[in-house]
């Protein structure tokens, strides 16, 4: 099959139901101009495609994630003494198995649970989700993917989401939402390794290092991902517009 095909029944036409997911990433208050602490520039104008993907009747299921960290979390400059946030990184290290760590971004404090800028965008069309998915609960791990945290033996975090994909016999993921680089980044990445045909949508996402998106966007696509522009043929296919 070409894996640039919609679905495996794509070429029997359109009336077939197509076994897409869409997953709307972190499209919160913190994430987006005007008075979000992680704001990443122009993060409101992708509401209106994103909403329109939402109408559309081309996705089995419709999730959104949520950023939702305890006020401890590890990824708060706040949290570590001295460090400042967006240049500083700290070690996360495995809770269950002292060998495996890595070094992590540290950000402002953002999304913190039931606060106004963990809030999903009142703009954002939420009657049409199936499914709203809250990550990045456990204060000691870093969490940008919505399947699972990048810690592996053993995994600290697991949302549920490929388990859900799969019993929805979901075949194909569109990811679209914030932030290109990092969350939006680690979901696709996963989608992908998980055996999802993997998409992107390149206008219905924005990046917090708008300067490094081009080259990002390269690492997406070597990592298995398609990064797929609204005009291309896989995004038209959506709205039915081939
Ligand atoms: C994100 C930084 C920290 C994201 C979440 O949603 O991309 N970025 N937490
Ligand atoms: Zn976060």
């Amino acid at each position: 099959m070409d894996h640039h095909q919609l679905g495996p029944n794509a070429q029997t036409g359109g009336d077939v139901k197509l076994a897409a997911a869409l997953l709307v990433v972190d499209m919160q208050e913190d994430f987006c101009p005007p008075n979000g602490s992680l704001a990443v520039a122009e993060g409101r104008d992708v509401v209106p495609l994103i909403n329109a993907l939402l109408a559309l009747p081309s996705f089995a299921l419709k999730i959104a994630t949520k950023d939702w960290h305890p006020a401890n979390h590890i990824s708060f400059a706040a949290n570590h003494a001295g460090k400042r946030p967006f240049v500083d990184t700290c070690t996360v290290v495995n809770p269950y198995n002292a060998l495996e760590s890595y070094e992590t971004r540290l950000w402002p404090v953002h999304c913190v649970q039931h606060t106004p800028g963990a809030a999903l965008l009142p703009e954002l069309d939420e009657a049409r989700l199936d499914r709203v998915i809250e990550k990045g609960i456990d204060a000691r791990v870093e969490m940008y993917s919505a399947f699972y945290d990048p810690l592996r033996s053993p995994r600290v975090s697991d949302s549920g989401l490929a388990a859900m994909l799969k019993a929805a016999g979901i075949t194909h993921v569109y990811v679209v939402g914030l932030a290109g680089d990092y969350c939006v980044r680690s979901t696709a990445a996963d989608a992908h390794a998980e055996g999802f045909v993997t998409y992107v949508i390149d206008e219905a996402t924005r990046a917090v290092d708008t300067q490094a998106w081009s080259r990002c966007k390269a690492e997406i696509e070597a990592s298995g991902v398609r990064v797929v522009s609204r005009g291309s043929p896989e995004v038209k296919q959506l709205f039915r517009e081939v």
